[in-house]
């Protein structure tokens, strides 16, 4: 069965975790001994929260599309390994996104549940992130909302949530544990702190009603350590403004809104020699740093990211470890021949820890 701990992996890690964390109660060689003798008896082990802790970490250190891994070492590892139903469950993912937003000083947070194991699978979430807009196909073939998220909306509205059939309409979460039928709980909106894009000179711009949330928290991705799957490791940073300015509000599958946007600037978009779509581009995306900033919430710019993470890559590089990078995440969706990022190769390689994507057709 798959959730059999991979022994191989477990000592990779746990030489790993001694190799850069000397200093632990017990000896490598009792502790290896212990996890072979525990994944005999039960195909399992458990990992310390200490093991947990630098798992995490170091999985964000090894996720080679993240720009923001400069900061891998302070993440903040909640341990929630022995929450089982779906209401405590949901009650630790408000915690979550509570200790994440900080009154907008958003902080780098993961929260751990229960792993796969041969007696019992872990829980699931169904979303993709935990704060998350629906999206309504209309009549006429366009959408209302995100339309990324039309066939999940029409899921959840099945499994009976009530649609308010606004843009912005934050998505209820889908918790399904291995003793319960998957539940739909609703995210206390007092936790979702959201920002209404407005434009510092550009009032049509402000006028048009646009906003987005606070904390990007992934929620779908698999995190393994040492051979054990952690399928629920729901975690966040802050954004980087161009994963919303550049690509939530503009991609024809998303928001769609540069057309809106050049509309209010009073672009001639008859030709695409004008560049309506890149001077529409920026515009938007001066608006959605602006309205961070000037609401008190965490968000980074992509020139300073990518410099940051520079400087992130040659410290690592001095203390002799590979900094895996994909290109193609890595460099920002605007601009990115003036970002230093762009102007070099890098290492791409399988580092473990790490977090990964199954592909996953429920919703
Ligand atoms: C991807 C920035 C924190 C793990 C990304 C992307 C950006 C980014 C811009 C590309 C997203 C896209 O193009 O859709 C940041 C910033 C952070 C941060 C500014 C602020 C602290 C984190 C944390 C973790 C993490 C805390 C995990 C503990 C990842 C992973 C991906 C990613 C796994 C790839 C996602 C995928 O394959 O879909 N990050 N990140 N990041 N980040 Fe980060
Ligand atoms: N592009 C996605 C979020 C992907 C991860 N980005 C982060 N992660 N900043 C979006 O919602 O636009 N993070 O953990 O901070």
């Amino acid at each position: 069965s798959g959730s059999i701990a991979d022994l191989g992996e477990a000592e990779e890690f746990l030489r790993q975790f001694y190799a850069e964390q000397p200093e632990q109660p017990v000896p490598f060689a009792v502790r290896l001994g212990q996890v072979v003798a525990e994944v005999d008896t039960t195909g399992t082990y458990r990992h310390t929260s200490e093991e947990l802790a630098f798992g995490a970490r170091v999985a964000w250190r090894n996720s080679s599309r993240c720009i923001g891994r400069a900061y891998w070492n302070s993440l903040r590892v909640l341990d929630r390994r022995d929450v089982t139903t779906p209401e405590d469950i949901h009650r630790d993912l408000c915690e979550h996104l509570r200790r994440a937003t900080n009154a907008g000083r958003i902080r780098p947070v993961i929260s751990i549940f229960a792993p796969d194991t041969p007696e019992r699978p872990a829980p699931r979430v169904w979303n993709d992130q935990l704060i998350r807009y629906g999206g309504y196909r209309r009549q006429d073939g366009t959408v209302l909302g995100d339309a990324a998220y039309v066939d999940f909306t029409n899921v959840v509205r099945e499994m009976g949530w009530l649609a308010p059939q606004g843009p912005f309409d934050v998505l209820p979460l889908v918790i399904e544990t291995a003793d319960d039928k998957p539940q739909l709980f609703e995210v206390p909106s007092d936790l979702i702190r959201e920002v209404a894009i407005t434009h510092p000179d550009q009032p049509r711009i402000s006028n048009l009603g646009l906003r987005w949330y606070a904390v990007p928290a992934i929620s779908n991705m698999r995190l393994r350590i040492g051979g054990i799957d952690y399928p629920l490791a729901p975690f966040n940073g802050w954004y980087m403004g161009t994963e919303i300015g550049a690509r939530n509000l503009v991609d024809e599958d998303r928001f769609n809104l540069l057309p809106t946007v050049a509309a209010c600037l009073g672009l001639d978009t008859s030709r695409e020699t004008t560049l309506w779509r890149d001077r529409a581009l920026v515009e938007l995306n001066v608006a959605v740093l602006h309205s961070f900033t000037a609401a008190g919430i965490t968000i980074s710019d992509h020139h300073t990211e990518s410099r940051l993470f520079l400087n992130h890559l040659a410290r690592e590089e001095r203390n002799g470890r590979t900094v895996s990078v994909d290109w193609s995440w890595i460099v920002p969706p605007i601009s990115g021949g003036v970002t230093p990022v762009f102007h070099r190769y890098y290492d791409e390689v399988e580092q473990r820890p790490n977090f990964y994507l199954d592909d996953d057709a429920r919703a």
